[in-house]
């Protein structure tokens, strides 16, 4: 893709910026802001704020704000069990089949047999907890309105004038303070006048009000679900209030604070209790002390990192200009640093130690059933969510994806034995807070069974970042283990080849030709994805059962078991063979492209281990994108990762455009479409792996810059062996590295093919080289 911003004069862009958005003449130089110089027209134009586990959308709506509000833990439905009780004698038959090329009976008996549909049982959904609107009536003399998103602050914003008053309203998230706060002020006293109204369209809530607050009580899911509690209290200095029903009216006040706090009872407390806690210790606290440690506690995360790829003339533009123009060809490297840190912006706000993960749409889900249910699916999607997370320097927020996977032991166990009549844990494409596990669905996306094994990689990844031996030992190793059971008894010899495979699975969630003209079908006995998988997950668990002494004979079963497991194979046209037969694809720019799981996020394909895989890999993503890949904002990140590690900065570049340009709403949000989180992660993912990886065994810097960002810094982000590394180059060279050594390990350093090592690290001590690494300076 040629950019048309390569052959135009600045001049041009400049009155091309003007034509498309004047400015209200407020605070033009604003990094790190998504702003607007309008209110938000849909749910997918808001402005997201959360503290990890309480969120809302803010519009910005002069005359009748809306917040809509969320909490992860409202859910409908609830623990169920809906194995097929005919899989266990179904198995065999189905892989029999398969082994003899029957694909559309295989799958018949399948469907029937192991995988469990019933269409009168609805999933279990996601939902709003519901919406807090501020009816002001008109305003007259309305001017210099902004609403903007301040990353740096992690606060909402909308300021306007009516007349001669200046009005301002703050909304965040606090994580300390359990709270969702908003804030009302003006320039002049006595001029806040609103009624406020809190609902839950299309549901059936209890409200009620009493003084200046407001209880909103529900059952959900007709009472399949949680039991869901939310309390209102507005505070009001000046001016009188009144309420009644599930409304309070304010009127002529000088300021006013709004404070809501929100639980259900899945983490068993009971939720009435813990929002009248949550509120009495909040209310009583002064609004600058809410704010100032609600921003302290968001920067101690956010501010570990910090990027500049050269400057642009994009902050002087509101958000949505600036993704016009750059669908228009304007290459705006601050929105592309804006995008990066939007994405640990959400990170930090929808996944907090203690809590849920992030799901399909991070907290952030307006209606009582959203796209997919916002569910957590595990065919790459939850996966994606927490690429960022150790890379870009926050750890902590992949707890909740970790304790959520260790949560799902139970049930998956079960499903191990009684599906399949084997032992350690299994799950499939997709999960929900109830942990459910079980083989469900149609064939093309269902019969997967590879679901923990692959979120084993982000779960490893923990350890090898942060190098915390408990959290190995009591955490990761034993997830690990289970999900390698699982894995050592569900391969079988291939009667053909004598190679262990897996099977019956698919390769999420792609089809190919029938050989011989009878139609499509998804399900084989080897689909390359689970092999990359599980060679991974053993070879990780033989490496953690190495460094915590244990489990030998377990060990030597693992590595016995690697050595018969399929190879990956290079198909006739060069490209890797996404199933154990060269198929004809019916789809060909399918958005899932598992087959180079091994490339990204696995390390199977490298440039020091196989180079051909690397060169096949890259005909596999070309073939892909020839024909209409990564058309979903995921796939488009993905494709990312992928070109990040072919060392292939343009190709990279490029897709973080196409990302921006083609899968990106204006308020920044990932476009699947509809929204869905995974994109926003999986972008930041990859213009991170773009500048440094440590996949293969060493560190590498800037292993694919491209020329567009010629100069610039990345300082703060992580390297597997626990290395901070900042990065500063210039005119496309590296100029300094300064690494960070946090556990005290060895370092390889790479750049450009030049390697520096230091046989030991001093933890805590920081190790500067310069470009071609010479220079060593410890500091
Ligand atoms: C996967 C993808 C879809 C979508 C869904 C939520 O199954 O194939 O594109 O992202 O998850």
């Amino acid at each position: 893709m040629k950019l048309l911003s390569h052959f135009l004069p600045f001049a041009y862009l400049v009155s091309f910026f003007f034509t498309l958005s004047p400015c209200s003449g407020q605070n033009l130089q604003s990094p790190l802001k998504i702003w607007f110089n309008r209110p938000a027209d849909t749910w997918n134009d808001a402005l997201p704020v959360g503290n990890g586990s309480l969120g809302a959308m803010v519009f910005g709506n002069v005359e009748n704000e809306r917040l809509e509000i969320n909490e992860e833990s409202v859910w409908t439905g609830g623990e169920r069990w809906d194995a097929n009780p005919d899989a266990l004698k179904t198995l065999p038959k189905v892989r029999q089949l398969l082994f003899e090329g029957k694909y559309k009976e295989a799958e018949a008996l399948a469907q029937k047999g192991i995988l469990n549909y019933k269409p009168g049982n609805p999933a279990a959904s996601y939902q709003a907890l519901g919406d807090i609107y501020l009816k002001f009536g008109p305003q007259r003399g309305m001017s210099n309105y902004r609403r903007e998103l301040d990353i740096n602050e992690a606060i909402a914003r909308v300021s306007y004038s009516a007349g001669a008053v200046n009005y301002v309203r703050e909304v965040f998230s606090s994580a300390p303070g359990q709270a969702l706060v908003v804030r009302l002020t003006a320039n002049k006293p006595g001029e806040i006048t609103f009624t406020l109204k809190l609902s839950r369209e299309g549901a059936k809530p209890e409200i009620s009000s009493s003084g200046n607050d407001i209880i909103i009580h529900e059952h959900v899911g007709n009472g399949n679900g949680v039991n869901m509690f939310a309390r209102l209290k507005l505070i009001a200095s000046g001016g009188v209030t009144a309420s009644g029903g599930d409304s309070i009216r304010v009127e002529k006040a000088d300021k006013v604070t709004i404070l809501l706090t929100a639980a259900t009872d899945y983490f068993g407390k009971n939720p009435s209790l813990t929002t009248a806690d949550r509120m009495e210790a909040i209310a009583k606290r002064p609004y600058e002390e809410i704010r100032n440690e609600h921003i302290s506690d968001y920067q101690a995360l956010f501010n570990r990192v910090s990027l500049d790829l050269g400057s642009s003339v994009g902050n002087y533009f509101t958000t949505d200009a600036r993704v016009t123009a750059m669908q228009n060809g304007y290459a705006d490297t601050d929105l592309i640093e804006l995008y990066y840190q939007f994405g640990r912006y959400l990170l930090i706000s929808s996944s907090r130690p203690g809590g849920l993960p992030a799901n399909l749409q991070g907290i952030w889900a307006d209606g009582l059933r959203p796209p997919w249910s916002a569910d957590y699916h595990i065919n790459i999607n939850i996966q994606m969510n927490y690429w960022p997370a150790e890379i870009t320097n926050l750890s902590e927020t992949a707890e909740p994806f970790i304790d959520f996977i260790d949560a799902l032991r139970p049930n998956a166990r079960r499903t191990a034995k009684e599906v399949y009549g084997m032992s350690g844990i299994v799950a499939h494409y997709t999960t929900d807070p109830w942990h459910f596990t079980e083989p469900t669905g149609a064939i093309g996306y269902g019969m997967w069974p590879m679901g923990i094994a692959w979120s084993c990689q982000n779960i490893w990844d923990h350890y090898q970042f942060g190098g915390d031996m408990e959290y190995l030992r009591t955490k990761s190793y034993p997830i690990m283990k289970e999900a390698a059971q699982f894995c050592m008894e569900w391969l079988v010899t291939d009667p053909k080849t004598g190679y262990l495979v897996s099977g019956p699975s698919i390769s999420p969630e792609n089809s190919f030709k029938i050989p011989g003209g009878e139609g499509n079908a998804s399900m084989v006995m080897g689909p390359t994805m689970d092999h990359m998988i599980i060679r991974d997950l053993l070879q990780n668990t033989i490496t953690a059962s190495t460094l915590l002494g244990t489990d030998k004979a377990f060990r030597e079963k693992m590595e016995k078991t690697i050595k018969k497991l399929a190879p990956t194979k290079i198909g006739t046209d060069g490209r890797i063979m996404e199933w154990p037969q060269e198929f004809e694809e019916p789809e060909p720019g399918h958005r899932h492209m598992s087959h180079l799981y091994g490339l990204h996020p696995g390390n199977q394909i490298t440039q020091q281990k196989n180079p051909e895989l690397l060169e096949a890999a890259r005909k596999t993503i070309e073939y892909r994108l020839a024909h209409g890949g990564g058309h979903t904002g995921w796939s488009r990140a993905w494709i990312i990762n992928f070109y990040a590690r072919l060392k292939d900065g343009e190709k990279a570049y490029e897709n973080v455009i196409a990302l921006l340009t083609k899968s990106t709403m204006s308020n920044l949000f990932d476009n699947h479409p509809p929204f869905q989180i995974d994109g926003n992660f999986g972008g930041t993912a990859g213009i991170t792996e773009m500048l440094l990886q440590s996949h293969a065994g060493e560190v590498e810097l800037l292993p694919a810059l491209p020329s567009a960002w010629k100069t610039g810094h990345i300082y703060g982000i992580m390297a597997r062996g626990g290395f901070e590394v900042n990065i500063d180059w210039e005119n496309g060279m590296l100029k300094q590295a300064k690494i960070t050594s946090k556990l005290g390990n060895p370092l390889k350093l790479s750049y450009k093919g030049k390697i520096a090592e230091l046989k030991f690290t001093e933890k805590g001590r920081s190790y500067v080289f310069t470009e071609g690494l010479a220079g060593l300076i410890n500091n």
